[in-house]
């Protein structure tokens, strides 16, 4: 347990092997979430800290790190190597569903040649599918500089808030670009935590409909699923989607 929490003990094998950008962003995740949040363990099911599997092709190798907070109930930053060729960034905040916060998202995908996908959102949970003015306010000063190639999102995608990032950075300006726009979000995300307010209960349920349907569409994306079920096959992959990456919150 409170290996999980020693954040400075953080150099495991697998960052060092990543993509610059992947672990300079890891590294800034875990510095904002320490720096604002007073976060406590959380353990992921059995056995999914560190996980390796190979079945057709290449060697897939998943290292997680897990967190809860007063505001948050589950944070997760993934890392993932898939053989040589492919580094994989994961994050996602969970916030309780007490709060009305939205959910915190980055992907980062590396390839032999550079980054093919960097993402990041705050997505709404609201009822409405909006955020709050305040995020609104905060996030519009942020305006991420001009990018050679935005990319389109994929069908599934209706989740993402007018200020989600989708790009592939082309030149390391480009990178450090997408690596400044995610820590204002993240900056931004922890402040606006830290002072929200709960929910009556009822409204409690209408914004764990929101996580509901973010998970739900997140499970939709095939081109992760299909990676996990090159590597452990569609039983597990279903499983660790379902139960790691994009877990439903349990109403209560
Ligand atoms: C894309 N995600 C991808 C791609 C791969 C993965 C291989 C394709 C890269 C490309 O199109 O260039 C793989 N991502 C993974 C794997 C894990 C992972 C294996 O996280 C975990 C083990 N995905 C997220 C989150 C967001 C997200 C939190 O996990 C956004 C907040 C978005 N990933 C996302 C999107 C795409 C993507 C939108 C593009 C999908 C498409 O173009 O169809």
């Amino acid at each position: 347990m409170t290996e999980m929490l020693d954040t400075s003990q953080q150099q495991s094998s697998l960052r060092q092997e990543q993509h610059p950008l992947i672990c300079q962003l890891a590294d800034l995740i875990l510095d904002c979430w320490q720096q604002n949040l007073d976060l406590s363990p959380y353990s992921l099911p059995e056995g999914l800290g560190y996980v390796e599997g190979k079945l057709e092709g290449e060697k897939l190798r998943i290292e997680n790190r897990c967190y809860q907070t007063r505001e948050f109930r589950k944070m997760h930053l993934e890392l993932a190597k898939v053989g040589s060729n492919l580094d994989i960034l994961h994050c996602v905040m969970f916030p309780r569903p007490e709060y009305p916060l939205p959910m915190f998202g980055c992907d980062i995908v590396a390839g032999k040649a550079g980054i093919s996908a960097a993402i990041a959102d705050l997505s709404p949970t609201s009822p409405e599918k909006t955020l709050s003015s305040s995020y609104k306010q905060q996030l519009s000063v942020l305006s991420p500089t001009k990018f050679a190639e935005h990319r389109r999102l994929p069908s599934w995608a209706d989740i993402f808030s007018e200020f989600c990032l989708f790009v592939r950075p082309q030149t390391e300006l480009e990178e450090q670009n997408f690596l400044e726009y995610t820590e204002g979000m993240l900056k931004i995300h922890c402040q606006q935590a830290i002072q929200a307010e709960p929910l009556s209960p009822q409204q409690q349920e209408l914004y764990l409909a929101g996580q509901n349907y973010y998970c739900t569409k997140q499970q939709k994306n095939d081109k992760t699923r299909r990676v996990l079920e090159k590597a452990f096959g569609p039983d597990w992959a279903e499983y660790y989607m379902k139960s790691v990456l994009f877990d439903v919150p349990q109403t209560k």
